[in-house]
C-alpha cells in the first residue's frame, strides 16, 4: 500500500515524534491534536513537552511544510491515534480520548484507507471498540479499509532512537490490514517488523510493561528483605545478575510515570479473577512510597518541622514527566509528618505544583536544608560530588533512596548516607 498523506491523532509524547519523523521521511502529515494551545504553541515555534532531539525534528518537519498541525483531520491515506489512555480513580481505563479521536476521523474515512491505533489499550479495544465506531462510516474493517493495531514501545528520554530502531508489532483485524499496517510502518522502521493480530498485539503490549511492574515489584521487595536482614541489595542484585538467567531490575521509589503503573490494571479489569499476581504486584509498587517513608522515619527519627531538600520529582531520571511520579508522593508523605520539604526538578525548574514547595535550582533547595533526600537520579545529581554539595549545603544526612550517590564516594566525604536496601 502507498502513502502520500497521513494524518496523526493525539500530538503528545507519542504521536508527535511519529508524526515529525513520518514527515521527515518525506510524506505529508497533518498532526491533530484536540488541545488548541498544544497546536498554537508549535505554530509558533514553541514545544511543550521535552523528550532529547524533539525539537530539531519538529522545527525541520514544520519548516519544511511536510508537517501541519490542526485541531480538526482532514482527509488522508492513513490515520493514527496516538491519544492517552489513562485510568480513573477505580484503575478502570479511561478510554475517552480514543473514543472520541475514532470519532473525529469517521467523517474523514474512505474506502482503502489504513486505521492504526497506537494507544496502549485493554484487550479487543480495536475489535470491539474502534472497528463499531469506523463502521458507522457504511464501511466494513478488513474489507473496506484496512484496520490495525500497533503499540508504541519508545523509551522516554530515547524515543526517536527507538521509534526507529525498536521492533514493531503490528496486529491486523485481517492479515491484509497487518500487511497494510507493515507498509506504513516501514517508512521508518529499521527493526523487525512482527504482524500478527489486533488483539494479540493489544496483548503483546501489555504484558511487556507486566512484566517490568512484576520483576520491578520484586525488586523491591528484595530491598524491603534487604533492610531487615542487614544486607546490600544492589550488591546483591548485581551478583545474581550475573547468573545467565537472571535479570533483576532495581528497587526504588516505586513506579511512576503513565505506562507501567497504569497498563497493569487494563489486564487487571480485563480479569481480575486471573490476575492476582499482576493485582499483588501493583500494590507492592503503590506502597513502596509509604516504605520509602518508613526509612527516613527510621533514620531521622522526628519528622516534625525538618527542613528538607527534595531532589528531582519527574517520575524517572532525566526526563520531565511528573505524571504518577512517586518522588511526589514521597514528598506529601513528609509534609503530612510535619517537614518542610524544598523541592527542585532539575528538567522543569519552574514548575508550580498544588501544595509541593519548589525552587528554580539546586542551590537553593539545599542551602537551608537540614537533610537532604535524593529522589530522582537525575545526570546533574548522580553527577555531583561529595565536595560540591558539601559547599552547598549546612545539612550532613543524605536520604539516598536510590542509590545514586555511591558508597565508596559519598559515606566518607563528611555525610551520613542513609541508602534504600543498604545496611
Ligand atoms: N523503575 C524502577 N526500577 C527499574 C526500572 C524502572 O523502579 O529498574 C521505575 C522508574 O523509576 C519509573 C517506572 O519504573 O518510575 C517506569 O520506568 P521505565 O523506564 O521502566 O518505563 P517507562 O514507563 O518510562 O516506559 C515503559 C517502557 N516499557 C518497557 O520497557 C517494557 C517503554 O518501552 C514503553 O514504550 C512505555 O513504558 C510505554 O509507553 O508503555
Amino acid at each position: 500500500m502507498k502513502f502520500n498523506k497521513i494524518c496523526v491523532m493525539g500530538l503528545g509524547y507519542i504521536g508527535l515524534p511519529t508524526a515529525s519523523t513520518f514527515a521527515a521521511h518525506g510524506i505529508k502529515v497533518i498532526g491533530v491534536d484536540v488541545n488548541s494551545k498544544v497546536v498554537e504553541t508549535l505554530r509558533n515555534g514553541g514545544l511543550h513537552i521535552h523528550e532529547p532531539g524533539l525539537r530539531t525534528v519538529v522545527e525541520a518537519a514544520l519548516k519544511s511544510g511536510q508537517l501541519t498541525v490542526s485541531t480538526q483531520p482532514e482527509e488522508a491515506d492513513a490515520f493514527i491515534i496516538a491519544v492517552p489512555t489513562p485510568f480513573y480513580d477505580d484503575k478502570r481505563a479511561d478510554m475517552r480520548a480514543v473514543e472520541s479521536a475514532t470519532k473525529a476521523i469517521l467523517p474523514y474515512l474512505r474506502r482503502g484507507n489504513l486505521v492504526v491505533l497506537e494507544s496502549t489499550s485493554p484487550p479487543r479495544t480495536t475489535v470491539n471498540l474502534v472497528a463499531p465506531i469506523l463502521e458507522k462510516s457504511g464501511l466494513k474493517a478488513g474489507m473496506d479499509f484496512s484496520l490495525a493495531y500497533s503499540p508504541e514501545r519508545v523509551l522516554p528520554g530515547q524515543i526517536l532512537r527507538e521509534l526507529m530502531e525498536n521492533a514493531r508489532v503490528i496486529g491486523g483485524v485481517t492479515p491484509e490490514s497487518a500487511r497494510a499496517g507493515h507498509d506504513l510502518y516501514a517508512i521508518f522502521v529499521k527493526g523487525e517488523i512482527v504482524e500478527t493480530d489486533a488483539t494479540t498485539a493489544e496483548m503483546v503490549k501489555l504484558m511487556e510493561n507486566t512484566f517490568r511492574d512484576v520483576n520491578i515489584a520484586i525488586a523491591n521487595e528484595f530491598s524491603r528483605l534487604a533492610d531487615r536482614f542487614g544486607i546490600n541489595i544492589w550488591e546483591a542484585i548485581a551478583i545474581a545478575n550475573r547468573h545467565p538467567r537472571i535479570n533483576f531490575l532495581s528497587p526504588g521509589l516505586g513506579v511512576g510515570g503513565h505506562c507501567i503503573s497504569v497498563d497493569p490494571w487494563f489486564l487487571v479489569e480485563a480479569a481480575p479473577d486471573l490476575t492476582p499476581l499482576i493485582q499483588t504486584s501493583r500494590k507492592v509498587n503503590d506502597s513502596q512510597p509509604r516504605y520509602i517513608l518508613d526509612l527516613i522515619k527510621r533514620a531521622i527519627h522526628n519528622l516534625k518541622d525538618k527542613k528538607i531538600a527534595g531532589l528531582g520529582l519527574s517520575y524517572k531520571p532525566d526526563v520531565d514527566d511528573l505524571r504518577e511520579s512517586p518522588a511526589i508522593e514521597v514528598i506529601h508523605l513528609l509534609q503530612k509528618e510535619g517537614s518542610i520539604v524544598t523541592a527542585f526538578e532539575p528538567f522543569k525548574p519552574g514548575v508550580q505544583l498544588p501544595g509541593l514547595l519548589t525552587v528554580a535550582s539546586l542551590e537553593e533547595a539545599v542551602s537551608d536544608a537540614e537533610v537532604v533526600i535524593l529522589l530522582v537520579n537525575h545526570s546533574q545529581f548522580h553527577d555531583l560530588k561529595p565536595s560540591q554539595l558539601l559547599e552547598l549545603t549546612p545539612a550532613r544526612i543524605l536520604i539516598d533512596t536510590i542509590n545514586g550517590w555511591g558508597e565508596k564516594e559519598w559515606d566518607s566525604a563528611g555525610f551520613l548516607v542513609f541508602r534504600l536496601g543498604a545496611k
